[in-house]
């Protein structure tokens, strides 16, 4: 064992190591707290500076983040922030915790992590352990950042430097599994990789789960999330076969789920939303194709959940039309715009898609959202509805898009003359109304 890892692993059992969290999104900055929390001095590194004044004034923006907790960390001196990459230099532990978007074209844009990896590369020194968290394809830590690090430098991974992958598995708004409780999964570029990146994170997070490499460590964040967009997609695909078969969905579902083993339930709905699972499966196609391979349970997946905002604007129309009524005209009310209830997340939200699709035919579409004031988006922008009741009695239709818990479903019912309802929200109160018409 080389006399920098011996020198290293000390300062992280006895947490003297300094600690820098390269991004202080949804889950670096709850990841810093984490670290400062069990003892380490830990510095952030995010280049908007409004996240840095936030966090150096003691003022939390993240939800999961307490503001007491942050600003008691932040008097103690256990954390600071910094738009300074030079600090990167001091820093005896890095995770790297930046977006992974997709670009326009639809492939994965890589630029946050590659730019984090060359400032890194700047700073790197003996005795340093990187770990990058970001949500990624299989090969990118070896590939773009090992390759990053050590373009010029002589020093060696795993002997000098430890580099390793672990996926974050943060859940904004949740309450039972936090990121000090979440398992954590770390695989690392060679075997000391993983043992020094372990011993770093465990002296902080509960459960720790080494694995053999940085690929399986990547993959297995890939296949939690395309689980999850699979399974989603069959639910939806159901939804529309069941509405071709005149049979009820969610019963159907309801049912299957009494099977006490081998049944996860999952739920029908207006399409994918939020910036991980209609994206992260995305990743993993991606590479794939690079290899001349075509991942085809995750393009039929994606393909089936970005027609679901096209498929309910079908089903509206119909629905219309029953009435006597076009589309062209209609007067509509979208409830719920966040990509899922009680959040104010818009960020690849199907509602966004319908509200669009829904002008496109020349409906007169307005929305309520009580997390959610205006959207802006594309070629239009819309505020949210203040009188939400009088709002549903002037509308010929109302689109229940995100089931937020705080509505009143028992008054909307009463006050809306036709619900197109993509959640099922109003099922305990329509009891078979004929003015509720599901997905
Ligand atoms: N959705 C459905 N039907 C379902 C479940 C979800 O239509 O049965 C829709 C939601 O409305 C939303 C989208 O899919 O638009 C994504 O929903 P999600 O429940 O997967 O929520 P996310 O995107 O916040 O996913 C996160 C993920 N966490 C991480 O990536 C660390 C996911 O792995 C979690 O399982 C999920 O939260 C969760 O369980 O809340």
């Amino acid at each position: 064992m080389t006399s920098e890892r011996k020198a290293l692993e000390r300062k992280l059992e006895e947490r003297t190591a300094l600690v820098a969290v390269l991004g202080l999104g949804y889950v670096g900055l709850p990841l810093a707290v984490v670290f400062a929390n069990a003892g380490f001095s830990v510095i952030g590194i995010d280049p908007d500076t409004r996240k840095v004044d936030a966090v150096n004034a003691g003022d939390s923006y993240i939800g999961d983040i307490e503001t007491e907790t942050l600003a008691r960390l932040v008097k103690d001196g256990k954390l600071k922030a910094s738009t300074d990459f030079a600090d990167l230099a001091k820093a005896d532990a890095v995770s790297i915790c930046v977006p992974t978007p997709l670009r326009k074209t639809g492939d994965p844009d890589l630029s946050f992590i590659l730019s984090a990896a060359e400032e890194l590369a700047n700073h790197l020194h003996a005795g340093q352990v990187i770990v990058l968290e970001s949500t990624t394809y299989p090969g990118t830590t070896r590939e773009l950042v090992l390759n990053a690090l050590t373009e010029s430098s002589d020093l060696k991974v795993g002997d000098d430097f430890f580099l390793a992958f672990s996926p974050e598995r943060v859940d904004p708004g949740r309450e039972d599994w936090t990121t000090e409780n979440m398992p954590k999964v770390i695989g690392g570029i060679t075997a000391a990789c993983t043992e020094v990146s372990a011993l770093w994170y465990q002296q902080a997070l509960e459960t720790v789960v080494p694995v053999s490499s940085t690929e399986v460590a990547e993959m297995a964040k890939l296949l939690e999330n395309t689980f999850r967009m699979v399974n989603i997609g069959l639910v939806n695909e159901m939804a529309v076969m069941c509405a071709r078969l005149g049979i009820d969905v969610w019963e159907v579902i309801d049912a299957a789920a009494t099977k006490p083993f081998g049944f996860m339930k999952f739920t029908p709905g207006p399409g994918l939303g939020g910036h991980c699972i209609p994206i992260d499966p995305l990743y993993l196609s991606w590479k794939l194709k690079s290899l001349n391979y075509t991942a085809r349970f995750i393009e039929l997946a994606s393909e089936i959940n970005t027609n679901m905002p096209r498929y309910v604007v079908d089903r509206v129309q119909e629905a219309l039309n029953d009435h006597g009524k076009a589309l062209n005209g209609s007067k509509l009310l979208v409830l719920g715009a966040a990509y899922k209830p009680d959040i104010d997340d818009l960020r690849e939200s199907p509602a966004l898609d319908v509200i669009g699709l829904l002008r496109e035919k020349k409906a007169n579409v307005s929305y309520h959202d009580p997390y959610i004031p205006r959207i802006e988006h594309e070629d239009w922008s819309l505020e949210s509805v203040t009188d939400l009741l009088e709002a549903a009695r002037q509308s010929d239709m109302v689109v229940m898009i995100t089931n937020h818990s705080d509505y009143d479903y028992a008054a909307l019912l009463k006050n809306s003359k036709g619900i197109l309802d993509t959640r099922n929200a109003f099922a305990d109160i329509a009891k078979g109304d004929p003015k509720v018409v599901k997905l």
